[in-house]
């Protein structure tokens, strides 16, 4: 199990004291350089003890038990702090066979000059490993990543969040120039609210739950991608797909019974699980899939709430990538790009040899931790490398 070792809290900031002996010999030395008249002497000796009392007071700090326990009130972690990751049910392969994997295929773009959204928010329990369970707060009849937003640059979108949790929640669209004070408000339980916004800057973005604590509200699922369509098409692509990356911070296993979220956890960025869409390693169980030649469109949200992801597909380049979501222009020849927690970018690769590509954040201990998947060109023999 990774854990970290307690540490102690950063050194006291308090400048050197010279203990009470100090003092004394000080006086002392006053009083022998006045009675024998050797001020030179005296000097020597004072600076020895303030050495000495320096060093004293250095390995005071080392040893003195400056307790690392928490503080919730302000915000402190306290360390070590258990780990659950790769704590799956029994047979996790059954289990993850038997889990449906997220549809990660891009949905068309809705008819028409308004595009109505309902979302509605309810408490519930979704898995996100095999035979790990966890307490969102989350998007009906999708869980976490709630559902795929897209639209066509000059649409207005229309959307309606209806709160059915037990605490206030509210919806902030990164791709949306608005109030956030008004239209990001806070809706009570059992209340419906609608705002609406013209999309007029394309790309790919995250929308999230922005009520306070943040932290706590999107590491509990309450987030989602929104893509913009340019007005002028982007190159045709065969397979576009979704791939919404955050990471999960639990109380507990979430075998016995569900988990909720640890807030130190999340506080210290020491995820148990790190997923795309929502499930660790779901596209290695059930890969995505595209014929030899094909051009596959990845559109890359990094949900968090806090770790970025570094993505990047095994065995080939990105022929285009529309870095940070900017949608006018695109790098070609890139191996790895980093999407921001709480941003996004679209990547486009050709494959031409059939195999098992997978595609991963390229900071390793989210594999580790589950964000990986596979890309499954053709019908290669074998398994995939990573
Ligand atoms: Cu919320």
């Amino acid at each position: 199990m990774a854990s970290y070792q307690a540490s102690p809290q950063y050194p006291s900031t308090t400048p050197d004291r010279e203990p009470s002996s100090g003092v004394a010999l000080k006086i002392l030395a006053l009083f022998l350089g006045l009675a024998v008249g050797v001020l030179a002497i005296a000097a020597v000796v004072l600076v020895q003890t303030a050495d000495d009392a320096r060093d004293e007071a250095k390995a005071a700090t080392g040893t003195t038990d400056q307790s690392a326990h928490s503080d919730a009130a302000n915000g402190a972690v306290s360390l070590p702090l258990e780990s659950f990751a790769g704590k799956t049910g029994e047979n996790a392969e059954e289990l993850a066979l038997a889990h449906p994997a997220t549809n990660a295929a891009l949905p068309a773009v809705p008819a028409g000059e308004l595009v109505k959204v309902q979302m509605t928010l309810k408490d519930m329990v979704v898995e996100v490993a095999p035979g790990v369970r966890y307490n969102t707060w989350a998007f009906d009849g999708h869980g976490a990543p709630g559902p795929i937003v897209h639209v066509r640059e000059g649409q207005m979108v229309e959307m309606t969040l209806t709160n059915g949790g037990a605490i206030p929640h509210s919806i902030d669209f990164h791709a949306a120039r608005i109030a956030p004070n008004i239209a990001f408000r806070d809706v009570a339980p059992g209340e419906s609210f609608t705002f609406r916004f013209r999309a007029n800057d394309p790309g790919v973005y995250m929308y999230h739950c922005g009520t306070k604590p943040v932290l706590a509200h999107i590491a509990n699922g309450m987030y989602g991608a929104i893509i913009v369509d340019p007005a002028t098409p982007l190159p045709k692509a065969d397979h576009e797909y979704v791939l919404v990356a955050s990471e999960w911070y639990l109380s507990g296993d979430g075998v016995s019974e569900p988990a909720s979220l640890n807030m130190e956890k999340a506080r210290a960025m020491q995820p148990d699980w790190t997923t795309f869409n929502g499930y660790a390693n779901q596209y290695v169980t059930h890969p995505l899939v595209a014929d030899p030649g094909d051009t596959v469109r990845f559109y890359v949200v990094a949900a968090g709430p806090t770790l970025d992801t570094d993505f990047h597909v095994v065995g080939t380049i990105f022929d285009r990538a529309w870095v940070n979501g900017d949608m006018t222009q695109f790098q070609q020849g890139v191996q790895t790009v980093g999407v921001p927690a709480g941003g996004g970018a679209v990547f486009d690769v050709k494959i031409d040899q059939p195999g098992m590509y997978p595609f991963v954040s390229h900071a390793f201990a989210h594999v580790d931790l589950g964000q990986v998947g596979l890309l499954k060109v053709g019908n290669p023999k074998g398994g995939s490398t990573h």
